[in-house]
């Protein structure tokens, strides 16, 4: 009786157990930079997108493009890194995602 399903141990991979428990802005945008696979220094909704499936589940409700909305304030369809911040407040605030000043 002592060992039991030994073998359903969930396999994590880096970009879920970054996102576990608390993370400061800069650990936040590194882990949203790892996504920029254009390496425009900007995240598209595609990017954005990727970035969310890495760590379903958790943010199983966050649609991409309501994310670029509320952060893209110059409306060109892109987060850039200044836009990041927004990105940052939105999911703080409708994903309960906590994400400590520093
Ligand atoms: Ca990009
Ligand atoms: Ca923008």
């Amino acid at each position: 009786m002592a060992i039991k399903n030994m073998n359903t141990v969930v396999r994590k991979n880096s970009n879920t157990r970054a996102l576990d428990g608390d993370m400061t802005v800069d650990e936040f945008k590194e882990w949203l930079k790892r996504f920029d696979v254009d390496k425009d220094g900007r995240i598209s909704r595609q990017e954005l997108q990727r970035a969310i499936k890495a760590v379903r589940g958790r943010f199983s409700s966050w649609k991409s493009s309501r994310g670029i909305r509320a952060a893209d304030a110059d409306g060109d369809g892109y987060v850039s890194e200044d836009e990041i911040d927004n990105l940052i407040d939105f999911a703080q605030r409708s994903l309960g995602l906590r994400i400590v000043a520093y």
